[in-house]
């Protein structure tokens, strides 16, 4: 019999890919929507005949425990959140419930249905914050800057609680920021190689950002969801670092981006206050030692070759 697995967070970007990967390795895929008057199903609309989608939301705890009870995963994963970390300034509590509180709800609702479901919590190098050590593990101490990395150590925590109260299998992945194609217009990556691309077309003449000294970690989102996948096949729930062990300001990101067009970013990069944060998380660079070890995980698509392919994905998205 095939495996089930149901996704939270199914039309993210994480979501969509993870969906791709549970498909070709022969699962049922249910994947949980919330309800809107629109449908955003823009991500996963190539393999949607191939899904189950049922409503329901992080913040009614009811309405998981029915789709557990109805559709008995053996595997759920909670990838979803108010994932953007400027927007958690202006809607702090509401990130609070859905990003902290709602992975509560998703285990409590696991130990009520079925405790043998095998659980994975989307933790973030975000809890890292203003780092304790350089690179972060698994076991540097958190200090996180922001609403959303705030609400992301309770989800990791809470995570480790369960599994250590109920023995659930419960793992957490700390997953450094990863990049795509489908990455969401207001990520930074995704910004500039969308503005990029439309520079290039002759559609805009500059892009507005904030702070360009900012640090991070990024790979390629179909690597690192490979990583959450191989969590849950293994004997023993734990925590693993997710990263590739190299940063990159968002200077060198438009460098990158632009060079890729054949364009000077100097003469396109407008710096505008809007856009810094309250409190910045300067550096994150993750050592990704133990899930190579453990999980035998490695990532494909180096930071260049990410960079490029997001360019040129824009280029055609608008020249269609
Ligand atoms: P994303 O594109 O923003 O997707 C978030 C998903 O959560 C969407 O499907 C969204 O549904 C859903 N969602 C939001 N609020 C919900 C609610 N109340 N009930 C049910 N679903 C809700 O995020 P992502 O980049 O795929 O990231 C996936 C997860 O990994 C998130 O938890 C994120 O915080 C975490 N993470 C991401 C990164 C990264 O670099 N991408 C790194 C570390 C951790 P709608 O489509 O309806 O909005
Ligand atoms: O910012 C700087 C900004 O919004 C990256 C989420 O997936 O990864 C993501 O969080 C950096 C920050 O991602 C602009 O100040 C400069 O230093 O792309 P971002 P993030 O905040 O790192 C982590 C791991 C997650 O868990 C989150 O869910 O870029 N930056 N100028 C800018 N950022 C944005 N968004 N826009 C700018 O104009």
């Amino acid at each position: 019999m095939a495996k089930k697995a149901l996704i939270l967070g199914i039309t993210g970007q994480d979501g969509s890919y993870l969906a791709e990967l549970l498909l070709d390795q022969g699962y049922e895929v249910i994947g949980m929507v919330r309800r809107s008057s629109t449908v955003t199903f823009e991500r996963i609309a190539h393999i949607q005949d191939r899904v189950t989608l049922v409503s329901g939301d992080l913040l009614d705890e009811v309405s998981l425990i029915n789709i557990l009870r109805e559709h008995k995963p053996s595997e759920v994963y909670n990838l979803a959140a108010q994932s953007f970390v400027q927007a958690s300034w202006a809607q702090p509590v509401l990130t609070g419930e859905t990003t902290a509180m709602g992975v509560t709800r998703v285990l409590d609702a696991i130990r009520t249905a079925d405790p043998d479901i095998r659980f994975y919590q989307a933790s973030s190098s975000e809890m890292f914050g203003k780092v304790q050590a350089v690179p972060q593990d698994e076991d540097t101490p958190f200090y996180p800057r922001s609403p959303y990395g705030v609400a992301k150590v309770y989800g990791h925590w809470i995570t480790v609680n369960y599994r250590e109260s109920y023995d659930l299998h419960a793992s957490s992945g700390i997953l450094f920021n990863h990049e795509s194609p489908r990455r969401g217009l207001e990520f930074v990556t995704r910004k500039v190689t969308n503005g990029v691309a439309k520079i290039k077309l002759g559609l805009a003449s500059e892009i507005r950002l904030g702070n360009l000294d900012a640090q991070r970690d990024w790979g390629f989102a179909g690597d690192y969801v490979r990583a959450m996948w191989l969590m849950l096949q293994q004997d023993l729930p734990d925590d693993f670092v997710v990263a590739t062990g190299e940063t990159h300001s968002v200077r060198e990101l438009c460098e990158v981006a632009f060079n890729a067009v054949g364009l000077n970013w100097e003469e396109h990069v407008v710096i505008d206050p809007a856009f810094m944060r309250p409190a910045e998380v300067d550096l994150l660079v993750g050592d990704p030692s133990k899930a190579e070890r453990v999980l035998g995980w490695h990532r494909d698509v180096d930071f260049p070759t990410l960079i490029e392919s997001m360019v040129l994905a824009d280029l055609k998205i608008l020249q269609k």
